[in-house]
């Protein structure tokens, strides 16, 4: 691990070129990756807990359900959007992941930001009610109804539910999203051993944190847990295809550019 003393700007941008990786690597990795994960979490925990109270009301859900489905289905669009950027963010500062050209960032964040966003909405779920924090106050499914896509979003509220089942700590849910974004079977990559060393790097500090935990056994379930995201994601695809056929001029220019850029 001397190759630190010798390379030290080197190996701050990319730690993944030197091998094998020390200890010491391994926790300035993880230290990076859970700074970045706080900084762009939008909220802490804390503050979430603090809010929980806030539920909609009846009119007020009976005002979500009302609107039309491209209505309610921008909305959405823009509130997604909203969080797939602070992922951009969370991405950027990841080490393995600014030193990648652009077009293997793009591919990464084309396959990864959603089911990013969808592991970090564990944090924004409260089990006891099954609702989410969405537009300043926590909504239950019915709030999504007039989406015309039931079956995403109880599928959707499952995971969050079997995520809050793991009870992850901050550091773990922070390297889970990044080894969910950092993966090197995803299409279309140029460089992909550049993004493998970067995977591995990611790993040993998941496994790194897990065993420091004492909780070895949770490294099984999550990758159980990406399963099920990359089928939740192809599903979003799906309905996302739906909606473009049936409603093309508010997929065409009412969403937001980012949300068609990434997912269209
Ligand atoms: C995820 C964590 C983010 C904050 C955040 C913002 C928007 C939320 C999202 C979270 C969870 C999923 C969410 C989304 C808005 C709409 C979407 C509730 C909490 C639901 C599942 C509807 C998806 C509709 C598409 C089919 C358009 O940091």
């Amino acid at each position: 691990h001397d190759l630190m003393a010798i390379h030290p700007y080197n190996s701050l941008e990319d730690p993944y070129s030197l091998y094998p990786l020390s200890l010491r690597n391994i926790e300035e990795l993880c230290a990076s990756i859970v700074r970045s994960h706080r900084e762009t979490s939008q909220y802490r925990l804390e503050e979430l807990q603090a809010l929980s109270w806030k539920q909609f009301n009846r009119e007020e859900i009976q005002a979500y359900q009302s609107k039309t489905v491209d209505e309610m289905w921008q909305h959405c669009a823009i509130r997604l959007t909203d969080a797939v950027q602070y992922v951009v963010e969370f991405a950027k500062h990841i080490p393995g992941f600014r030193v990648l050209n652009q077009n293997d960032q793009i591919a990464l964040l084309k396959a990864g930001s959603m089911e990013v966003v969808l592991v970090r909405m564990s944090r924004f779920f409260n089990t006891e009610n099954n609702t989410v924090f969405f537009d300043g106050k926590f909504a239950g499914t019915e709030v999504f109804k007039s989406l015309a896509c039931g079956d995403l979003i109880s599928a959707v509220f499952d995971f969050a539910h079997g995520m809050c089942a793991l009870k992850l700590t901050e550091q773990q849910i922070a390297l889970f999203s990044a080894l969910v974004l950092i993966n090197a079977d995803r299409p279309c990559l140029e460089d992909r051993g550049r993004v493998q060393r970067a995977q591995r790097s990611i790993e040993l500090g998941l496994t790194h944190i897990l065993h420091r935990d004492n909780q070895e056994g949770l490294i099984h379930k999550l990758f159980q847990r990406m399963a099920v995201l990359r089928s939740l994601c192809s599903l979003h695809m799906e309905k996302l295809r739906w909606f473009s056929q049936r409603y093309p001029l508010t997929a065409h220019s009412l969403f937001p550019p980012l949300y068609k850029e990434l997912f269209a």
